[in-house]
């Protein structure tokens, strides 16, 4: 196994937040990101690389040994499973809620329910659980569109302010979990590289403990 330490990071909205976290912990990259159309870049550190992909590929990286540690919301880590991984550590950032929701007003259907979502795994299990039977149908994006087009009774998605929900309807209705940012680490790496990932794990907790601590201004 190589020395060099990989760090997958999710782009879009986690990356922004995960940045300065990095910058605590002592890794930042050695180019201007939002400059470059590259994906894989090198840091202030010689021996530390970061990929940036998408966040639904980052448990996939991690999880086959491609990158040793990977940044990634725990709504996609339910949705992926977390077999071959570690998550030691809560990133504290981009909280939000993984909810069921629903045309306002209107009850939950009766008969088997339509439920359009990208977190097909999570509302199957979820459905199951409860006993409800469920028709989960899979999107990509847009879930929100789904119960006006009578493509669906209910969706299952992120949920923050409720805003995007209200606009277009709907409301929230059952909690299936809370979200927030997770560092993850490929098992093998956390035994074969433990001298590299322990320090860093210490400095990203520190970090994070920091911000918590800090007063809200
Ligand atoms: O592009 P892609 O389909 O992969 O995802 P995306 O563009 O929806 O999100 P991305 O990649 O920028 O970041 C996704 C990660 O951020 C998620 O995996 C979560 O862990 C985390 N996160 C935190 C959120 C939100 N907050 C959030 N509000 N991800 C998405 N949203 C979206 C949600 O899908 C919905 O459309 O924001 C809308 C709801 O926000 P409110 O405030 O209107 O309720
Ligand atoms: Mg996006």
């Amino acid at each position: 196994m190589s020395k060099q330490l990989i760090l997958a990071l999710s782009k879009g909205r986690i990356l922004d937040e995960t940045l300065p976290l990095l910058a605590d912990a002592g890794i930042t990259p050695a180019e201007d990101l939002g400059k470059s159309r590259k994906l894989l870049f090198d840091t202030n550190l010689p021996d530390v690389k970061l990929v940036i992909i998408r966040a639904t590929d980052v448990p996939t990286y991690v999880q086959l040994g491609a990158a040793d540690v990977g940044i990634a919301g725990k709504d996609v880590l339910l949705e992926h499973g977390a077999e071959g991984l570690y998550e030691p550590l809560d990133l504290d950032i981009a909280r939000c809620k993984l909810m069921t929701a629903g045309v306002t007003d209107q009850p939950p259907a009766t008969a088997r329910r339509r439920v359009a979502t990208k977190f097909v795994n999570v509302a199957r299990r979820y459905y199951a659980e409860q006993g409800i039977q469920a028709e989960v149908i899979k999107l990509y994006g847009a879930m929100e569109l789904a119960p006006l087009m009578n493509l669906a009774d209910e969706i299952v998605d992120i949920v923050d302010t409720g805003n995007t929900l209200r606009a277009n309807g709907m409301e929230p209705r059952e909690l299936i979990a809370h979200i927030s940012t997770r560092l993850v680490v490929n098992k093998a790496s956390m035994t074969m590289k433990h001298d590299r990932i322990k320090p860093l794990l210490a400095r990203l907790e520190s970090a994070v403990k920091q911000r918590q601590t800090q007063p809200i201004e």
